[in-house]
């Protein structure tokens, strides 16, 4: 298995609009990995369980208001409270499965348009969480997206915004980062996508496995 040849587990991160099927996704890989007898790990950002991760949740919700840059710094706080749990995991040899991470968290905060924050400002305080060994895109047209039924209630699901959260994904899997980035096109079936899913895995495993690469971090 993974932990034997490369010596640890792997983060491997889900991204990926609204309905994209990060969340079904994600679960699949997970029981697809148990089933081969790997130790496995998911997590979900944001972690909602939290103190920090409450009030994100009533954020989200609508049911409170915060400045721009206080929600944006708890989300990101609340990925530093699992930091070194992810590590930890890790170095033990789990596969760590991530729905939605910093990239995320960037692109959510920079559609809101604030003219103090962009990309790059969103980014910094992510900078030294543990970097991902690979960040799976599900893209899916917003075409796709409507078929798959109407929006929730939460805060950012409303078309405007998630037109521009498109595009700065678009953006994001252009600059800094782009070397993290997988795409799978995400309006297949919902066995294809996991089988692509799953190719990709098997692939940065054995890279990894033959370059024995540790965990890296989010570089600045
Ligand atoms: P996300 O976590 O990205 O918001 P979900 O996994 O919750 O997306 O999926 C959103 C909706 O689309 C759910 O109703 C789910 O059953 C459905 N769905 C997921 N994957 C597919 C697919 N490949 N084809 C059609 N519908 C899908
Ligand atoms: N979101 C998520 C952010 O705005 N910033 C972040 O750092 C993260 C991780 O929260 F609208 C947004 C993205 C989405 C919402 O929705 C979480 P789900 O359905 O729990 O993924
Ligand atoms: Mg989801």
């Amino acid at each position: 298995n993974t932990a034997d040849k490369l010596g640890r587990g792997l983060l491997i991160v889900f991204e990926g609009l609204d309905r994209a099927g990060k969340s079904t996704q994600c679960a699949r890989l997970v029981n697809d990995l148990e089933k081969r007898g790997e130790k496995v790990k998911h997590v979900r950002f944001p972690d909602r369980t939290t103190p920090i991760g409450k009030m994100i949740d009533n954020y989200l919700r609508g049911e409170s208001q915060q400045e721009d840059h206080v929600i944006h710094l708890l989300f990101s706080a609340n990925r530093w409270e699992l930091a070194a749990t992810i590590k930890a995991e890790i170095a033990a040899g789990t596969t760590v499965i991530v729905d939605r991470y910093y990239y995320s968290g960037c692109v959510y905060s920079t559609a809101k348009g604030n003219p103090d924050m962009d990309l790059a400002w969103c980014r910094h305080p992510d900078e030294g969480l543990p970097r991902p060994d690979i960040c799976l895109f599900l893209d899916l047209s917003a075409a796709e997206a409507a078929k798959r039924g109407g929006w929730g209630e939460e805060r950012y699901e409303k078309k405007e915004f998630q037109d521009r959260v498109r595009k700065l994904f678009g953006t994001m899997r252009e600059s800094a980062d782009k070397d993290d980035f997988v795409v799978i096109d995400a309006g297949k079936s919902e066995e294809e996508v996991a089988d692509s899913i799953k190719s990709e895995v098997e692939k940065v495993a054995a890279s990894l496995a033959a370059s024995k690469k540790p965990l890296g971090r989010v570089q600045p």
